[in-house]
């Protein structure tokens, strides 16, 4: 694939610092060379000594002499070679890339955020068609509307983006003329494959299949952002478009945020190398790299768990979060029968409800709910055009206890009969 039509002109004008191919060099080097190169500090300066992180599981991560050190230190821009070369190996065994592991590359980012703004920065000039299943996530929104893109609604439903309304919106243009200067194909489809934010939506086989095809069709990268990947409470786990993806057109953004933890701040680029390489350009210009003491600390629990021990943490999380999930929905039975409209999520910590009789949920939720002490996310925080009118709010089932969410539906059900 030609990847200079996707750049933006910053991205396509970022070159590698000079410092970075001096360290290269240096590491190549014998041990007699005398480095007064490296403009890092010397870490017999920091007031760190050791630590010894407790796990639940009765264990502990300890960090010694050595890897204090290292864990103090600036590292890589792609990220630390113990954390991505377990998780290279984790993703192969999970999406089996059909490309070679030549033409494809990861990267570590500070979670999956860092990730999408910097492919976006990467990908989307002014003016430029963006296609996306809205409503989405609202971090996203933020990362493209600044970049001055017109964003394209695709139909969707509990099941996801819908091809056949993909290929009706796509059938304004000619696949023939996408390649032509001045064409305003989009270049770039962005969807949550998984346990969609705000919807819940989770796409099945089939669909991922016909999109990719119509990415193939027109020419377009997909950025598949898929946080909650690992929160599918039912297996088999739906192939993911990077298991799919012949050509290099697939740009997935991974998390540890929804299963290790969200505050450390760990997420992964995976795509085309020329793609990636791109980003890792820019994290060398702006954050240099993740936390190299976080990096290390999930490697060095990654490497003691191993594969199994992870898929088997990841289990437990998957039930925790089932086991909420029902709870949530019991009580949506219960109080919200005839009053709002749902799909039960298979995947995520989302439940999207439209609320019947509530043209504007965001009056609702401003003006009346802490009222009644209960807080939702109106609907129009993940809709393009955020100061329409919109009936839908979202509730997460992660943190409260299902006596709290079952509560929180009462007083829901209250405020909705006030309103109508
Ligand atoms: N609400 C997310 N979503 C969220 C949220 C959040 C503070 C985060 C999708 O941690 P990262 O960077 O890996 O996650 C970013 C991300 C990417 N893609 C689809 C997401 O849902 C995280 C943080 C307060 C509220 C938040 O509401 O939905």
């Amino acid at each position: 694939m030609n990847y200079a039509r996707f750049l933006t002109a910053v991205s396509a004008a970022r070159k590698p610092s000079p410092i970075r191919v001096l360290t290269e060099l240096q590491q190549r080097s014998p041990p007699s060379l005398i480095s007064l190169a490296g403009g890092v500090p010397n870490p017999n300066t920091f007031p760190f000594q050791s630590a010894s992180i407790a796990l639940k599981d009765g264990g502990s991560i300890t960090f010694d002499d050595a890897i204090m050190r290292k864990a103090l230190q600036y590292s890589a821009s792609p990220g630390m070679p113990e954390l991505l070369g377990w998780m290279k190996d984790m993703q192969k065994r999970l999406h089996d890339p059909p490309t070679t592991l030549a033409q494809r590359e990861m990267c570590v980012t500070s979670g999956s955020q860092e990730g999408l703004g910097k492919v976006f920065e990467m990908l989307v000039r002014p003016g430029d068609n963006v296609l996306l299943d809205a409503p989405t996530y609202s971090g996203t929104l933020a990362a493209l509307k600044p970049l001055g893109c017109n964003l394209i609604s695709v139909p969707s439903d509990q099941h996801g983006m819908i091809p056949g309304a993909l290929r009706e919106v796509l059938s304004r243009w000619d696949p023939a003329e996408v390649h032509q200067p001045g064409s305003t194909a989009p270049r770039v489809l962005y969807t949550i494959p998984n346990g969609g934010n705000p919807t819940g939506a989770s796409m099945t086989t089939q669909r991922k299949r016909e999109v990719y095809e119509l990415a193939q069709r027109y020419d377009m990268l997909i950025v598949e952002d898929d946080p909650y990947y690992f929160l599918q409470f039912e297996k088999p786990w739906v192939p993911t478009f990077l298991s799919m993806d012949v050509d290099g057109r697939i740009l997935r953004t991974d998390s540890f945020s929804k299963i290790l933890s969200s505050g450390l701040r760990i997420g992964f680029v995976t795509g085309p190398k020329p793609l990636v390489d791109r980003v890792v350009l820019h994290i060398q210009a702006s954050t240099m790299h993740t936390s190299s003491f976080t990096q290390l600390m999930v490697s060095e629990l990654l490497h003691r768990w191993g594969q199994e021990g992870f898929l088997h943490h990841i289990n437990e999380v998957i039930d925790f979060y089932r086991t909420q999930r029902n709870a949530l929905i019991f009580s949506a039975d219960k109080w919200l029968k005839g009053l709002a409209e749902w799909h039960v999520p298979s995947a995520g910590m989302f439940l999207w409800l439209r609320l019947k009789g509530v043209p504007d949920t965001m009056k609702l939720v401003m003006e009346k709910a802490l009222d009644k002490e209960v807080l939702l996310v109106p609907g129009n925080a993940f809709m393009i055009d955020s100061s329409e009118p919109c009936p839908y709010v979202r509730a997460a089932f992660s943190l409260s206890t299902p006596q709290q969410m079952d509560e929180a539906f009462r007083r829901l059900s209250l405020l909705i009969k006030e309103a109508l």
